[in-house]
């Protein structure tokens, strides 16, 4: 009976962890790496398809001299065959082409004579920590995996996930709403038509003005030495009710959600829909009132209408730990990055001396960039999400199990 209790808990949790990946790689190491597993089989892919991704990923006035090193571009190893998914793990690899200049202090063999030790902690980072619980004494040996270098696995992940809810329908855009004290018209929140204009922007921002005084703000911000942080918002439109759950803590989504989007580095907040001022208003001006009949917008799978609609969205498209049916509207908050070049005061960390922090080459903002991986992180949440409800080995598999669902919600 025992036994048969943990059976079936272990088989619920990996009904839920669908969509899975796990990344490999430093920062100055040879390549990065990314292993997808759950994607079913007949999933059209292209190497194009990620290295838009990538591509998307690197851009964003504000970002250091590395990206003019790199030009990020995947090689599939694994797992596609004629431009489809064979159902099994799919292996992506990224080369850094900044490695030969990092040979010598990231090879794997030797002892490391001869190479200086780093030996202060940033603050803000995770050098200070990561010496701490690894019994390192290089900090080098920690900031190579924190490194925010690490997104763009992800973003190879997320690449893959959002060719995935492609087929199912979903779009998924991702933009900048603030950065510093500067902040997009309210006109573009929550908007996926207007928000999607960040595409052309320097800074993915949808609202040139803003646009404009960021840029000014950031060349003051580099020339005092200093970093800039920002809001990022996501929005998935195409979602029917029904992803994720009520019935069990970790099958919520917005939870799910918050944890993928609070992996991201540097990012300390993140919020759905009105988020944190939602507490401060009454009841009556929160809930997102149901109406009668179909909205204009808010077609499935491209044909299938719900038998009601909102004309509001506070709850950002998630009550009860589940999607609604409305898009999905989520938000992170990125501290400013902690690699100062007017060094902040720490400690070294062999004899906690007083010291100033070590200057890394860095970027001086990089909230573009994280709105491209809060979008890959999203896609991989719904495409679990997805595969939970409509799983199947097949894409031809999952699109009639979700069609068969749409018809029965919407009533055809
Ligand atoms: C990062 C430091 C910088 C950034 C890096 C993240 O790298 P480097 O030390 O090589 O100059 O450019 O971001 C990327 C390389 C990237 O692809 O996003 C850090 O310390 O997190």
């Amino acid at each position: 009976m025992w036994c048969a209790r943990q059976g079936a808990s272990i088989w619920r949790r990996k009904a839920i962890d669908r969509f899975t990946f796990r990344t490999a790689g430093e920062t100055h190491g040879p390549a990065l790496v990314a292993v997808v597993e759950g994607l079913p089989a007949g999933l059209p892919v292209q190497t194009e398809d990620v290295d838009r991704e990538l591509a998307r990923r690197q851009v964003g006035y504000g970002r250091g001299d590395r990206m003019l090193i790199e030009k990020d571009r995947v090689e599939i190893l694994s797992g596609v065959r004629f431009g489809k998914t064979l159902g099994g793990p799919v292996a992506l690899l990224l080369r850094n082409l900044d490695w030969p200049n990092w040979r010598d202090k990231m090879a794997r063999e030797g002892d490391g004579a001869g190479i200086e030790p780093l030996d202060t902690a940033r603050p803000g980072h995770a050098d200070l920590g990561g010496v701490l619980k690894y019994d390192h004494h290089d900090v080098r040996n920690v900031l190579e995996r924190a490194s925010a270098r690490e997104t763009a696995s992800r973003v190879m992940a997320g690449a893959l996930a959002k060719r995935f809810l492609r087929e199912l329908g979903v779009a998924i855009v991702g933009h900048v709403l603030s950065i510093g004290k500067f902040r997009v018209s309210p006109r573009v929140e929550g908007n996926p038509e207007t928000a999607a204009r960040a595409e052309s922007s320097s800074l993915r921002m949808a609202d040139p003005a803003a646009e404009e005084a960021v840029v000014r703000w950031i060349d003051e911000v580099k020339e005092a030495g200093t970093t800039a942080g920002g809001v990022v918002e996501v929005i998935a439109t195409g979602l029917p009710p029904g992803l994720g759950s009520y019935v069990a803590w970790d099958r919520r989504l917005d939870g799910r959600l918050g944890q993928a989007l609070m992996s991201i580095h540097a990012i300390k907040g993140v919020e759905v829909g009105g988020g944190i001022g939602l507490s401060a208003l009454p009841g009556s001006e929160v809930h997102d009132e149901v109406f009668p009949g179909p909205g204009r917008e808010n077609l499935l799978f491209g044909k299938y209408a719900l038998p009601f609609h909102r004309e509001t969205n506070r709850a950002g498209g998630l009550e009860g730990g589940m999607t609604n049916g409305e898009p999905l509207v989520v938000r992170a908050a990125m501290k400013p990055i902690p690699t100062q070049s007017t060094p902040l005061r720490t400690v070294t960390v062999d004899r906690w001396e007083p010291t100033s922090a070590h200057r890394e080459r860095s970027d001086v903002c990089a909230v573009p960039a994280a709105s491209v991986v809060a979008e890959a992180m999203v896609a991989i949440v719904l495409a679990d999400a997805f595969l939970e409800k409509f799983g199947g080995d097949a894409v031809r598999d999952i699109l009639y199990n979700y069609s068969s669902y749409l018809e029965r919600i919407c009533g055809k």
